[in-house]
């Protein structure tokens, strides 16, 4: 049944349908575009009708399978059920689902990792193609037709300018009072076409509360009432506290030599429960008033705004768990005039995060001595997630950190490596390194110095003395050289990962 409430456009009645006959208006080989950013605002009820038509084309002989293009990752039972029944042939821009990580991974499905700011852009460009479909949760209807957004807007605003045909879900789940909390800038354009965009504190508005999507493309709409998908966080551990702590520790030390101001500068936090712990500490520390120009709020975001930390966060997407669900609906009236949700491509734009001076905290798999970055490749090859918006917030931010525990695999594994097996992030786009044992600041540092910060400070004391001797090694038989590396050694951690199954030399 409909909810008059969340459906109050009168034009548009005719339009209601169910998910099955919504679903019938995508045809194998469409490019789709679905909302959806970290398992908030993806569609609820379409995906799970298409994975129905793909079974059924199967079982007739025939191949159904569809580009899906998204915000980023969405829930299992729109990745993982599409990409189980071989749905989806190209999948972008992020994802983190395991069942998709696989296909990709065994090559039978294509991917492509793209910077989040990038993606409306490429679009425009026509790089994936053209968009067929958009298949896009909103919140409500109002009267005139305008959409009210959901719990993530994502690429949203692209689909809808860019499908030929949009399906729309209307999850009365979605808390009413996300009305007027959006900000969604109508002013893009292509160069040389592009102004400015007027934002100068993360508070800022420079658009509208609603998405807007010709009435004349809206094909099907689809009631829904169903709740987002939440990941819970792992209890804190001992290694995330001590990152917390480090980083915590060092932001300290930058108000205090006078490079950041008190109230720190806008906070950008990475996925995953790292980033969540850095939030939780900062729960602990001197900093109020803080504001957050970021890509995610999670359950630590929520907790530094009803303490007054604080003061107000401009994201894209919310990322709780089932904890800071309940936190958020039950004090929605309290957040909400301090949260602003906005299309990706500007709360990630490398033109606003440069000029506030974001402040970027993200996790990584492993850096290497001289600080190159991999945020995305286990051993150089297999996918993890994606690049998401890491990239586009290291690359600009006034200081960029990457964190991570020294050690993965119960020890097996050493974060830090002679030569990174896949780089995301340069030696130049990278300023601080953070592990739970200690911090190296590489700004100012060429590269034989930042490697000896890296062992020294982050590196774990099981690998400090065979990373020295490879730094030492390099420098001595590379004299004068700039980077040294001994390449035919450079990976051979790697390699012996996967031949013995550690990186610990016998
Ligand atoms: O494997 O899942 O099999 O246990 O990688 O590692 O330690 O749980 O860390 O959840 O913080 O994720 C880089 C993936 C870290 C994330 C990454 C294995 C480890 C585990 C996950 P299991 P942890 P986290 C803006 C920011 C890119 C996107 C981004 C990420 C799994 O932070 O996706 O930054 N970043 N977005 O065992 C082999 C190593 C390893 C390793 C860890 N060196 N070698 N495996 N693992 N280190 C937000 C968005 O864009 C949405």
């Amino acid at each position: 049944m409909t909810d008059q409430s969340r459906m109050r456009c009168q034009a548009l009645a005719d339009k209601v349908m169910s998910a099955e006959a919504a679903a019938a208006f995508i045809k194998p080989g469409d490019n789709v575009g679905m909302s959806g950013f970290t398992g908030a605002g993806y569609p609820k009820a379409v995906p799970g009708a298409l994975v129905d038509r793909v079974k059924a084309a199967t079982a007739r002989g025939e191949r159904f399978s569809m580009g899906v293009w998204t915000g980023a990752s969405t829930a299992p039972e729109l990745d993982g059920a599409l990409a189980k029944v071989d749905g989806i042939d190209l999948r972008m821009p992020y994802q983190s689902d395991p069942v998709t990580r696989a296909k990709i991974n065994a090559g039978q499905m294509d991917y492509l990792d793209v910077h989040l700011s990038h993606v409306a852009q490429m679009v425009w460009e026509g790089f994936f193609g053209h968009l067929d479909v958009a298949v896009v949760e909103v919140a409500g209807i109002t009267e005139d037709g305008s959409l009210i957004p959901s719990s993530s807007v994502g690429n949203n605003k692209t689909w809808l300018d860019q499908a030929d045909r949009v399906i729309l879900e209307v999850n009365s789940w979605q808390p009413a009072e996300l009305e007027g909390m959006h900000d969604i800038y109508y002013g893009t354009a292509l160069p040389p076409h592009r102004k400015p965009l007027q934002i100068v504190e993360p508070s800022d508005r420079i658009g509208i509360p609603y998405l807007q999507c010709p009435p004349e493309k809206i094909v099907a709409i689809v009631p829904t009432h169903a709740p987002d998908r939440n990941s819970a966080f792992k209890p804190m551990d001992s290694d995330s506290q001590l990152i917390a702590d480090n980083v915590l520790e060092f932001l300290t030390h930058e108000v205090k030599a006078g490079r950041l101001p008190a109230q720190l500068l806008p906070l950008q936090s990475g996925v995953g429960n790292v980033a969540n712990a850095v939030l939780n500490g900062l729960e602990a520390g001197p900093f109020r008033d803080l504001t957050a120009y970021t890509e995610v709020i999670q359950d630590g975001m929520l907790q530094l705004l009803r303490s007054g930390t604080l003061s107000m966060v401009s994201a894209t997407a919310f990322s709780l768990s089932d904890e800071g669900l309940v936190d958020l609906r039950a004090n929605i009236a309290d957040y909400r005039d301090r949260i602003i949700l906005r299309p990706q491509e500007i709360s990630n734009h490398p033109e606003v995060i440069r000029r506030l001076g974001c402040l970027a905290m993200n996790g990584m798999i492993e850096a290497d001595i001289y600080g190159n970055v991999n945020s995305t490749h286990v051993m150089g090859s297999s996918i993890q997630n994606g690049i998401g918006g890491s990239g586009d917030f290291a690359r600009n931010a006034w200081v960029s950190m990457f964190l991570t525990p020294s050690t993965a695999k119960n020890g097996a594994i050493s974060c830090i490596v002679p030569m990174a097996s896949h780089v995301d992030h340069t030696e130049h786009d990278v300023h601080v390194i953070v592990t739970e044992q200690g911090i190296a600041d590489l700004r100012g540092l060429p590269p034989r110095r930042r490697a000896q910060q890296i062992i020294d400070n982050c590196a774990h004391p099981d690998y400090r003395p065979a990373l020295q001797d490879y730094l030492d090694r390099s420098t001595a038989s590379n004299a004068g050289k700039h980077t040294p590396h001994m390449l035919d050694e450079a990976l051979s951690w790697h390699a012996r990962f996967l031949k013995t199954g550690t990186m610990a030399p016998a």
